[in-house]
């Protein structure tokens, strides 16, 4: 029986093409995710959507001189665009600012109300009187109140990490106007009530004892500082409305919801977008009593966006007291960093999404930061680390085995599966190695160590490799032609086996290995090596393939280097 998986990608903000570090942290491993688990023959969702509501919006808007529909409309092509370039094998990749959220977003505000666990409250918010605004959040600049660094904003300092509160800010100005003429004025705003959810959220987590470790001891954490309510609201006029025709909430005109409490729900309400356009049955992926009992769902997230995917969320779903669909699994990683320092959107720094695929193709990037994605660890990424992976693992150990056999085929047996000969012990040998190897491989995949199965398809690369050198046919060949046979006919079957494998990795390079023998889509092995490397029957023609991967020089490097302001 297939299972129904459902997966989502934290939601990529707005404001700008996503850097290598967004990609690896959570768009990246759930496509590898995504990818797998179809080959499998499970039937996939997978959900993904521009994150476009709050202050960082409004602010790259005003900086482009565009209204902020318009650049949310543009920045979401260019990222839907992105990531199909890098092969992210969305099922949707809708817009948190859709209708559909709209309309989610205020029907969960409704029941939360409707079930006493929302309540308007007077808070006190930074004002700017000379552009007539509250300034919520990032509108706000200052000095922070811990680390006197000046540029702190309103929602966080960058110089120490600690989360703020803007009115807490020291000599604060406007981000708009850069103007100081600032008070602190009071204004209304609708609070979820998360203390009174602490015992239900509390248990829900606790019953969740398959997430992995750093997922669960953020949450924990979370837990035993105890919920607090939060303000889901704000005074800006970009976002979902809070007072909409008809359902007028007097003193709530100009108010918005806040963007976390919107952006998730646009998991559920793209799901919907979807299920419209293609005619599918979006219930059946989120409402428990239709259908979406059996579905498992996985989320992938950078471990900053754990607290609102584990506590959050989870309040506003188990609130509502609706059948909703609660995540199971949740993936998180830690950050790349660039150089040991941050990659940053707003300055700038490190590589981007469409730069990364200026220079070199999609797979280079995919192998390269699934091989070194940061699960245990933030791990660093460096222009010459990744050119020394590229090319040992891509260009000498897979490149050069494809390259190498099938050129030494096309010379001795022409452009067809070599018949004659039978396998012997060093065939035996190789399957019995690569059916531990493909066991331990498929489970890293399921159990989304990523690293971990990098390193074991390496080495199934490398087993090749080894295999080939041990037999040398170009040795044999001379003296006994069916003894070479077999081995280039194996070494053919494992490029074969070797596309099937490398597939949620690498798609790609995948892609041109199996067009060798004209294939395109193939189901995970399900059986052992010795039929896997006997499949492609002799007489079966195959195509010389281009050089699959070129190595990258010092002076590309160093060029680059210089290009992204590496240090
Ligand atoms: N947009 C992630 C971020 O930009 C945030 C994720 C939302 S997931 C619902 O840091
Ligand atoms: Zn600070």
């Amino acid at each position: 029986m297939p299972k129904r998986i459902l997966i989502t990608s934290a939601l990529p903000y707005i404001n700008g093409i996503k850097h290598l570090g967004n990609l690896v942290g959570s768009m990246l491993p759930a496509d590898v995710y995504a990818r797998f688990e179809r080959a499998r023959g499970n039937e996939v969702a997978f959900i993904c959507a521009t994150d476009e509501h709050g202050t960082p919006a409004e602010l790259a808007a005003l900086k482009e001189d565009q209204s902020v529909e318009d650049y949310c409309a543009r920045q979401h092509d260019v990222q839907a665009q992105a990531g199909e370039k890098f092969g992210l094998s969305f099922d949707y990749f809708g817009r948190s600012s859709n209708p559909t959220n709209h309309e989610l977003t205020q029907h969960f505000a409704n029941v939360l109300e409707a079930n006493g666990l929302i309540e308007e409250r007077v808070d006190r918010q930074v004002y700017a009187v000379d552009d007539a605004r509250f300034l919520p959040d990032r509108y706000v600049e200052g000095t922070c109140p811990h680390c006197d660094y000046e540029k702190a904003r309103g929602d966080q300092c960058d110089n120490c990490g600690r989360l703020l509160d803007p009115v807490d800010l020291k000599d604060p100005y406007s981000a708009v106007s850069g103007s100081r003429n600032i008070e602190v004025r009071e204004t209304r705003h609708l609070y979820l009530l998360q203390s009174k959810l602490q015992e239900r959220v509390e248990s829900w987590v606790e019953n969740q004892t398959t997430w992995p470790l750093l997922t669960r001891s953020i949450a924990l954490k979370w837990m035993k500082e105890g919920l607090r309510d939060r303000s889901i609201t704000r005074d800006l006029k970009w976002g979902i409305p809070v007072s909409v025709d008809g359902n007028d909430r007097p003193g709530f005109e100009n108010k918005v919801f806040y963007v976390w409490f919107d952006a998730p729900i646009a998991y559920i309400a793209s799901t919907k977008d979807w299920a419209v356009a293609s005619g599918g049955d979006w219930e059946s992926w989120w409402r428990t009593d239709k259908g979406a009992e059996d579905v498992s769902y996985v989320q992938f997230m950078g471990k900053d966006n754990v607290a609102f995917h584990a506590v959050s969320f989870p309040c506003t779903l188990i609130g509502s007291e609706e059948p909703w669909k609660t995540v199971d699994t949740l993936k998180s990683l830690n950050w790349l960093t660039w150089y040991g320092g941050k990659f940053s959107t707003s300055e700038g720094r490190g590589i981007f999404m469409d730069q990364a695929l200026e220079i070199l193709p999609a797979d280079y990037w995919r192998w390269y930061l699934m091989a070194n994605a940061p699960e245990s660890d933030d791990t660093s990424f460096t222009l010459e680390t990744f050119a020394a992976t590229i090319n040992k693992d891509l260009a000498d150990v897979l490149g050069n085995f494809v390259n190498r056999i099938t050129r030494f085929c096309k010379s001795k047996f022409g452009e067809e599966v070599p018949a004659g000969g039978e396998p012997g012990p060093i065939e035996k040998k190789l399957y019995a190695d690569l059916d531990q190897r493909i066991t331990a491989y498929t489970e890293f995949l399921e159990k989304m160590e990523f690293r971990k199965a990098c390193a074991e398809l390496r080495a199934i690369w490398s087993a090749g490799n080894e295999y080939l050198q041990e037999a040398a046919p170009w040795a044999v060949f001379k003296e006994d032609p069916a003894k070479a046979a077999v081995s280039v006919r194996t070494g053919l079957n494992l490029i074969r086996l070797f596309g099937v494998l490398s597939a949620p990795i690498v798609p790609f390079t995948a892609e041109k290995l199996l067009a060798i023998f004209g294939e395109t889509q193939t189901a995970w092995p399900a059986a052992s090596a010795s039929t896997l490397l006997t499949a492609l029957p002799a007489g079966q023609e195959f195509t010389l393939p281009d050089v699959l991967f070129s190595k990258i020089e010092e002076e590309q490097v160093t060029q680059w280097k210089e290009r992204f302001g590496a240090p």
